[in-house]
């Protein structure tokens, strides 16, 4: 059996995490087993027309990771995973998690690159996507994927009409063959996805017991219950909305998680309507439609009593008007899927949550708040969010060189956020120093769309920025430098898709510009840059 390497905490660390009672060798698909004992017919999941209780989610979760295992599949083998907001995408993610497989769960925007990178780094022996994805939707990229990685040897597609290959049937009962088991709770349970600021997309090593702690103090923080109905409105593989408490959140208090399909208005009312949800968790963008949307709402999302905002800045004005509004209460998120998580307390008062992104949660999380030259910048004054902890990554998956500047030698994590962290020790995010653009939540690293731009025959040079936004807080802004003085947006939006890349990292601007302004060291001046696409710029493409 070979484990998935990854960077471990020195382990006086890790001691004292465990003396804290914080890592308690329990493994992910613990929080099942214990709600199968407590409340086995208790729904779990709303998904569709579909009621899914504890039972059955153990249960069709046991299947896929035996049949799994009958096929030589299991511990220390990783998968890629590619499902929307469905039932089976918490099924798949315990199945793996029972069999010691580690997946990586790609957005369901993500499109061939993305894949394409996650595969070349984690190697998965294992597929599971979704014939509704244009992707699978016939069987070339698949064949490409394993072309590209021999160990490759099972795909898994929802809605296939093949049956060996339809994942609905490998749900179904099977005998077991064979034994097998989560890997060691130390162990990497799974990969999490880095926003990133970097030409290729970086993958996060999370173990049992740094996300079980991450989601048993979530819990605590915005106590949650048996009685909590969570609305999972954003992709459900992202951090926030898996573990922040997340779906996860609910799982291990044997609450009910709703799916929706997307985070709009009239895709959620109704569903909060039908199944009293009481709380979600929402981006600033998505916040925005529904207080537009609420007025003519009120009795059908009457039965929310708190709205969980995270992902990008919430601007004053916005929180403000939740409780109003939506008529109910308001907590801010500021997390990474990194680690650290920050939260606004529930009895907290107004002016700490209309104003600041919260505290950290864990009395174990080490916060630096420092200058350009790594000391720490006055008390109460802006600078760089460094960060260490019982839930925070100590290292990216087979990145070296970029750990080396990700994290410094004491091993706390650059978040590349700029912040106050205030004499109560609440943080407010005032700006970023990472070269990245926060579209409504979704990240984009400037330099892995410069990269491909640049591959363009008559692109000579290229910087993306950000722009900002009424609607999704930024949007994206790509200056070129062009040997073509008559190449179109759509041309180079055409050619980005055809290289795969996923449809919210494809500029919403293009800008013609003679030479790219450079600072004193030779450096892209991107805030020149902003300036100028602030000053100068609608977006109205
Ligand atoms: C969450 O995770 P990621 O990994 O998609 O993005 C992390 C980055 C942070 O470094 C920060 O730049 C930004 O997203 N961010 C916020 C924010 N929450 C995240 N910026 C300002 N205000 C906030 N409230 O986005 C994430 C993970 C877990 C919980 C919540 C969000």
């Amino acid at each position: 059996m070979s484990l998935v390497p990854f960077a471990r905490w020195p382990e006086a660390f890790a001691e004292r995490y465990r003396r804290a009672g914080h890592w308690r060798g329990e493994p992910l698909s613990q929080m099942l087993a214990d709600r199968v004992s407590a409340q086995a017919d208790a729904i779990a999941i709303v998904c569709g027309g579909r009621e899914i209780s504890y039972a059955e989610l153990d249960t069709a979760s046991t299947h896929f990771a035996r049949r799994l295992a009958n096929r030589g599949v299991g511990q220390g083998d990783r998968a890629l995973v590619q499902l929307g907001n469905q039932a089976e995408l918490y099924i798949v993610f315990f199945a793996l998690i029972k069999a010691g497989i580690a997946p990586v769960n790609a957005l369901f925007s993500h499109n061939r690159l993305e894949l394409m990178a996650y595969a070349s780094q984690i190697r998965p022996r294992l597929l599971v996507a979704s014939r509704a994805h244009s992707l699978f939707a016939d069987d070339e990229f698949a064949e490409e994927l394993s072309e590209l990685i021999p160990e490759l040897d099972t795909a898994v597609l929802h809605d296939d009409p093949q049956p060996e290959l339809r994942l609905q049937r490998w749900l179904e009962p099977v005998t077991a063959e064979r034994s097998f088991s989560p890997t060691p709770a130390g162990e990497v349970a799974f990969f999490q996805l880095s926003g990133g600021s970097t030409g290729t997309p970086k993958l996060i090593p999370r173990t049992h017991d740094d996300y079980l702690y991450s989601v048993r103090r979530s819990v605590e923080i915005c106590e949650f219950d048996h009685h909590t109905r969570y609305l999972c409105a954003l992709p459900a593989a992202h951090n926030f909305p898996l573990s922040s408490p997340g779906a996860l959140g609910v799982f291990l208090v044997g609450g009910r998680v709703v799916l929706s399909s997307d985070p709009g208005p009239a895709s959620c009312f109704p569903l909060i309507a039908q199944h009293r949800v009481n709380v979600t968790a929402l981006v600033p963008s998505a916040l925005s439609l529904w207080l537009q949307a609420a007025p003519t709402h009120r009795t059908e999302i009457a039965s929310l009593e708190l709205v969980q905002v995270g992902g990008a800045k919430l601007p004053e004005s916005q929180a403000r008007c939740v409780p109003q509004m939506l008529g109910c209460r308001l907590q801010q998120v500021f997390g990474m899927a990194e680690g650290l998580v920050n939260y606004t307390r529930l009895d907290d008062s107004d002016e700490r949550v209309y104003l600041t992104q919260g505290r950290p949660m864990s009395p174990d999380d080490e916060v630096k708040v420092v200058d350009r030259a790594g000391k720490p910048v006055p008390a109460g004054e802006v600078g760089a969010l460094m960060t260490r902890g019982p839930y925070t990554i100590r290292g990216y998956f087979q990145s070296p060189e970029h750990n080396a500047n990700a994290f410094d030698a004491e091993g706390f994590y650059r978040s590349g956020d700029l912040v106050r962290l205030r004499e109560d020790g609440y943080l407010v995010v005032v700006g970023r120093i990472k070269d990245q653009i926060n579209r409504g939540g979704e990240k984009i690293a400037a330099e892995e769309v410069e990269n491909l731009l640049m591959a363009h025959p008559a692109v000579a040079q290229a910087a993306l920025v950000s722009i900002p936004d009424d609607a999704m807080g930024e949007k994206s802004c790509a200056y070129i430098v062009s040997f073509d003085a008559h190449l179109k947006s759509t041309a180079l939006r055409k050619f980005l898709r055809g290289l795969g890349l996923a449809d919210y990292k494809l500029p919403d601007r293009f800008v013609h510009i003679d030479a790219l302004p450079m600072t004193a060291v030779g450096k892209v001046d991107k805030n020149y840059l902003r300036r100028r696409a602030a000053e100068q710029l609608t977006v109205t493409e």
